[in-house]
């Protein structure tokens, strides 16, 4: 353990005994000898702020990351003085503040010790800018796992790693690179099945050390601005995660058609090249919605122009994909190309909407057009003046989506990759040097971009994906992991990206299927498009600087792959949907890693392969070349194999054989999985029917099942349908309940229930008490029933 006379000798200085303190309805002051002052803020029970400040008063406070709109409010809370430290009650902690040295320990309500500080809040002074570099250290339990952070590119359980959040783009990363494109300063830690998370809600270039430098240390600091973090009760990593989300915000729903499948390259070009490729999808029946423009459809990569060369009639082009099903998202990068002749750089300049170098002159870097300037998206008069420029993209030419890259923010040739230090930043109003504001960046031009695609796509949903983001800029975009690779190292990094993401608040994420640098083999990219589905976001991507990455590139076996699994998805879509709208409602993550799903199972503490897709489905792609099965983890309960049917006892590893056209996926006993007919995009087709397939369970398993009009916020209106299963399954008899809410009613007016392993035969059926005939059942080998959508109760008596 360093000592704190060693600590000194490196400059850093230590708050003093507390002299006074003072409670202001939920907040608590405590202020020491040597002006430091603790600010503690019960937000909920299990939710607590803690700011210090080292100068006697506190600055102006001001987040991005939190969401305004969220809800607060606590059951109980005492602050008791006792002879050597305060004591702060919740219902849910106890927080005790040492009146020596302001260290402070968060315990439960039984007494046992969460969290504690080591060292606690310490700080040097930074001479070089002003301010501070803030320090935190906490002692580590004996066994404790550590998870969140965004997208970081290592083993799913932070253990033992260090790791730096300082936007950066990072071509063809790789594994534990640091760091990379994204800025989530949030953690989960797990000991003694206990689970809390800490969010250091510090926009500066932050650092996190989970017993890397000191074995039982966990600490993070940032270079400036305040120790301001947020700490979150379990016990739970559930209750964990979506109180984070509840704090950083949610998204709105998407439009269905966003979780279809993309296609993306850089770039498709000229209109034909377009035209040749989704007419291929539909020629091959491989389902897609989304086409993508790179930035080589815009005029010498001007933003907010059209190549007339490659791209003359945009409107008339995005219209006739449209006919076909398909939705046009083109990509926007921040720099604006200096240019006296061109408009979006002249009102710019006019207006004064650029960033400014400390000393006056315009921040310029290199990007894609060459020489640029950048908006300072911090600014919210630069955001309204940058929402309006969307209005011909949206509204006239009639483009579905809006793609953000480079915006960590990225220049080219210069050390750092990025602005200099002293760039200059509005930050809402509370002027700052580009080392406060490089992290949010990208997420105020999201922010930005997805106001003005709202505004001109209304009434329909609006669609924004980013390469940058901090923690909360789910509220406004989808995002990829960016300029991956195709190896099968980067299959592995991506499936533990996904599940990071989803428990950071951040899930509608997916990673460039097949890889951006370099070339897959067919057998690498089919292993992709297999876990690919299962990801919130789900699109192709590639560089183009190498051979085709197309689903056909890489011969018929791999077609036929791609589309089981493209097809599968889409089938999916109505299960999908729903765990979006759980994200949506909940802050539920749509991808939960094993030890989410089972935290008490220790087995599951350094799992990193497998993950829940939902609440029901369990999938376990296979990372191998070669491999016709895997070795694989089962956590709790009884699955059923999808492919065969067949039931498995979890709690234990076991090896699962699949053909090549298989991966592992099993669905949780007394499921019932909501499926649609195989659509070639969003819409297709008016069907009947709505097939729900039920896994058998001896005992109850609830299901549910959300839809609405896929697109449009009639759902804000009621106009939503929720469907409650409760399968009820007992020995020769199975009883379905249903519960439904909302007026929205779906196109289909049945279900077509296909009864999965159903260990009894049929003797009757009775819908709301009424027995029906069983002609209508088809029970030759799969057990089927149409019958119309609103029962309340269905019943199944065997023989
Ligand atoms: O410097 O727009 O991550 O997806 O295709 C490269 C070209 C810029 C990086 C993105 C990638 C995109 C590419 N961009």
């Amino acid at each position: 353990m360093i000592t704190n006379q060693e600590l000194e000798h490196k400059g850093d200085q230590f708050p003093s005994k507390i002299v006074s303190f003072n409670q202001d309805v939920d907040s608590i002051y405590f202020n020491t000898d040597n002006n430091v002052i603790l600010k503690i803020t019960i937000l909920r029970d299990s939710l607590i702020r803690f700011r210090y400040t080292t100068k006697g008063y506190f600055s102006n406070d001001f987040s991005y990351a939190i969401d305004k709109t969220q809800s607060h409010g606590y059951n109980q809370l005492e602050v008791i003085e006792e002879s050597t430290f305060y004591l702060i009650k919740t219902s849910k902690v106890f927080c005790k503040v040492n009146k020596k040295n302001l260290k402070i320990s968060i315990h439960d309500i039984d007494g046992f010790t969460i969290l504690e500080d080591e060292i606690g809040f310490h700080w040097e002074e930074s001479y070089e800018h002003g301010g501070n570099i803030v320090k935190m250290s906490k002692m580590s339990k004996d066994g404790e796992s550590f998870y969140g952070m965004g997208d970081k590119p290592t083993h799913l359980n932070l253990k033992g790693k260090r790791v730096e959040n300082w936007a950066t783009d990072q071509y063809a990363f790789h594994k534990d690179q640091e760091p990379l494109y994204k800025v989530v300063p949030f953690y989960i830690g797990l000991h003694h099945n206990k689970a809390y998370g800490v969010f250091f809600d510090n926009t500066f270039r932050t650092f996190f050390d989970f017993c890397h430098e000191r074995r039982n240390i966990t600490s993070f600091w940032a270079e400036g601005g305040e120790m301001n973090y947020y700490f979150v009760y379990g016990p739970k990593m559930a209750d964990v995660v979506t109180t984070y989300t509840h704090l950083t915000g949610k998204p709105e729903l998407p439009p269905m058609w966003t979780l279809g499948y993309h296609q993306c390259k850089w770039s498709y070009y000229p209109e034909s090249k377009v035209k040749e490729v989704t007419a291929r999808f539909r020629e091959l029946k491989i389902p897609c919605d989304a086409i993508y423009l790179d930035i080589d459809y815009m005029e010498g990569f001007r933003c907010f122009t059209w190549s007339k060369e490659y791209f003359p009639e945009p409107k008339r082009m995005v219209a006739e994909l449209a006919k076909d099903g398909f939705k046009t998202v083109v990509i926007i990068d921040p720099g604006i190309k200096i240019d006296k002749d061109y408009w979006v750089y002249q009102e710019a300049l006019a207006k004064g909407y650029f960033c400014r170098r400390a000393d006056g002159p315009f921040m310029k870097g290199k990007v894609w057009p060459g020489e640029c300037n950048f908006p300072d998206y911090t600014n919210p008069e630069v955001r309204e003046w940058w929402a309006g420029l969307f209005k011909e993209l949206i509204s006239e030419i009639g483009v579905k989506g809006v793609w953000n890259d480079m915006n960590e923010p990225a220049v080219m040739d210069v050390p750092g990759k990025t602005f200099p230090y002293d760039v200059r930043h509005d930050y809402d109003g509370n002027p700052c040097s580009h080392r406060k504001a490089h992290n949010i960046y990208g997420t105020q031009m999201a922010r930005a971009t997805y106001e003005g695609v709202k505004r001109f796509a209304y009434p329909k949903r609006p669609f924004i994906i980013t390469r940058s983001a901090y923690s909360g800029a789910q509220r406004y975009t989808s995002s990829w992991t960016g300029d991956n690779v195709a190896s099968w190292e980067h299959l592995w990094i991506a499936n533990i990206q996904m599940q990071r993401m989803s428990i950071s608040g951040m899930g509608f994420t997916g990673s460039d299927i097949g890889g951006f640098a370099e070339q897959p083999s067919g057998e690498l990219y089919a292993r992709w498009i297999q876990l690919g589905v299962f990801h919130p976001f789900c699109r192709t991507h590639s560089s183009g600087d190498h051979g085709e990455q197309e689903p056909w590139s890489f011969g018929q076996e791999v077609i036929d792959i791609t589309r089981k699994f493209v097809e599968l998805r889409y089938e999916l879509l109505p299960y999908l949907y729903t765990m979006f709208w759980q994200y949506v409602n909940e802050g539920t993550p749509m991808l939960k890693p094993l030890v989410y799903f089972d935290q008490e199972d220790f087995h599951t503490h350094y799992r990193t392969d497998e993950f829940i897709f939902g609440n029901q489905i369990l999938v376990c792609p296979i990372l191998e070349p070669n491999a016709l099965g895997r070795r694989m983890y089962l956590p709790k309960g009884n699955w059923y194999n999808y492919w065969t049917n067949e039931l498995t006892e979890g709690k234990k590893e076991l090896w699962i054989k699949t053909d090549f056209d298989q991966i592992p996926i099993f669905i949780k006993e007394g499921a019932i999985i909501p499926k649609y007919p195989v659509q070639q995009y969003v819409g297709e087709l008016q069907f009947d029917e709505l097939t729900l397939d039920v896994y058998y369970k001896l005992g109850k398993e609830k299901s549910t099942v959300y839809e609405d009009a896929q697109d449009g916020y009639d759902y804000n209106k009621g106009r939503f349908s929720l469907r409650t299963f409760t399968l009820n399954g007992k020995e020769k008899e199975l009883i379905i309940q249903q519960h439904k809410e909302g007026t929205f009613e779906t196109g289909y007016s049945n279900f077509k229930i296909n009864l999965k392993a159903l260990p009894f035969k049929v003797k009757k059926v009775e819908v709301d008490n009424e027995k029906i005939s069983l002609d209508s059942l088809k029970l030759n080998g799969e057990n089927t029933l149409v019958l119309y959508k609103d029962f309340t109760e269905l019943h199944i008596i065997g023989a």
